[in-house]
């Protein structure tokens, strides 16, 4: 898979080195690409905004830079990722169709967001997502671009070192998934439950599916309605 990634910070991205990136078997999947929108600008400030248009508070990042840019990385099967406030929520069925895919190009937006039409003209051509990580207000696209790009790299084949693990989480099965437990048996008068001691695995399964459930009708009741 190949990620390009557009932005006026780019060294906000130096963290994948470290996390996402930093094993060779990571490397050899994906190809990620950090792009700095000030290089598609004329000027010689290099702005990327302007005032909105009607008024109000903020500035709006100008069409062209993201025009230069995206015309230069966006290929026949490229998706357009757009975080905002204002997109859908993302989800772990969103990971699952973006790691299927075979280019992803996201684009930062900061201030009060890109000017509309920028979306509008790569809708005509390509799949384009506004996505949202949730219900609050971040200062930029960055840190929901992290979180888009770990939750969707780790589905990839190869990427995450135990595919079990991918399967018995939170969010797989649509529930949240059942707590867990390590050594010592005992920590601070707080004992691990019996069930998890003994090998009855049906027994455990069983145990394990109840806490699911429980979790998720306390924590996320949203979840069991479908
Ligand atoms: O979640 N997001 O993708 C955002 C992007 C920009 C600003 N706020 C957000 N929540």
């Amino acid at each position: 898979m190949k990620v390009d990634i557009v932005t006026i910070f780019p060294t906000f991205f130096d963290v994948l080195d470290v996390s996402l990136l930093g094993k060779a078997a990571a490397t050899k999947l994906v190809d990620v690409a950090i792009h700095d929108l000030r290089d598609a600008t004329t000027d010689v400030h290099k702005s990327v905004d302007d005032t909105p248009y009607g008024g109000g508070a903020g500035m709006v990042m100008k069409p062209e830079p993201w025009g230069v840019t995206l015309d230069g990385l966006l290929e026949d099967d490229s998706i357009l990722l757009v975080p905002s406030p204002a997109g859908v929520v993302f989800s772990q069925d969103m990971a699952r169709e973006l790691a299927a895919g075979s280019h992803l190009v996201f684009a930062c937006g900061r201030y009060e967001g890109i000017d509309s039409r920028v979306v509008e003209h790569y809708q005509q051509t390509h799949r384009v997502i506004e996505v949202s990580l949730g219900d609050y207000v971040l200062n930029g696209g960055e840190v929901a671009v992290l979180a888009i790009l770990e939750a969707t790299l780790r589905l990839i084949p190869g990427f995450v070192g135990n595919p079990e693990s991918l399967v018995e989480e939170s969010h797989e099965a649509g529930l949240l998934e059942y707590p867990s437990y390590t050594k010592p048996r005992s920590w601070r008068g707080l004992d691990v439950p019996e069930v998890l001691l003994g090998g009855n695995h049906e027994a455990i399964r069983q145990w394990r599916y109840e806490r699911s459930l429980e979790r998720t009708k306390r924590a996320r009741p949203d979840l069991l309605e479908d």
